[in-house]
């Protein structure tokens, strides 16, 4: 088993509704448990121009998927929502599942960079992971609630 953190976004459409229900999408997914689920906090965009405010979470899972396998199924859960990933695209967006943490492995493979190269310095991922584990270490950067009170 190894605990993994998936961040939660969404700037269109029913936020919630669809963040509630991707959660549960993923809880039914065979070899994944949700462990726990932060509070769901509207977020200014960041990094991408003006578009409608975000609604952002995180959820604590524990899974015996691959990190591979997991990232896999966050995306399909995505596209089942209306997501579609067009590369290097920055628009608004239905669903947004990002594999924060998969254990404290770090892995670096086309497609699948771990942890998220970007959590360290958003404070819309950090404040979700220091409410779920505030002790919780990002490899190679410490702990969560260092790195959200380093923030400006
Ligand atoms: O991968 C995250 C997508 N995203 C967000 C987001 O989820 N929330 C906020 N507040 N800004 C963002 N900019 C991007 S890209």
């Amino acid at each position: 088993m190894t605990r993994a953190y998936v961040g939660l976004g969404a700037n269109l459409g029913d936020r919630e509704r669809t963040l509630r229900a991707a959660v549960d999408a993923l809880a039914a997914e065979d070899g994944v448990e949700v462990v726990s689920v932060s509070v769901l906090r509207e977020t200014e965009p960041v990094g991408v121009g003006q578009q409608p405010l975000y609604l952002n979470g995180a959820a604590e899972l524990e899974t015996t998927l691959t990190a591979r396998r997991l990232l896999d199924r966050l995306l399909a859960v995505e596209q089942r929502f209306g997501r579609i990933r067009v590369p290097g695209e920055r628009g608004p967006r239905t669903l947004d599942l990002d594999l924060l943490l998969y254990g404290d492995e770090v892995i670096d493979e086309p497609g699948l960079t771990v942890p998220h190269p970007r959590l360290h310095e958003r404070r819309f991922v950090l404040e979700p992971l220091a409410e779920l584990a505030p002790g919780l270490v990002v490899a190679g950067r410490g702990d969560v609630e260092s790195l959200l009170s380093g923030l400006h």
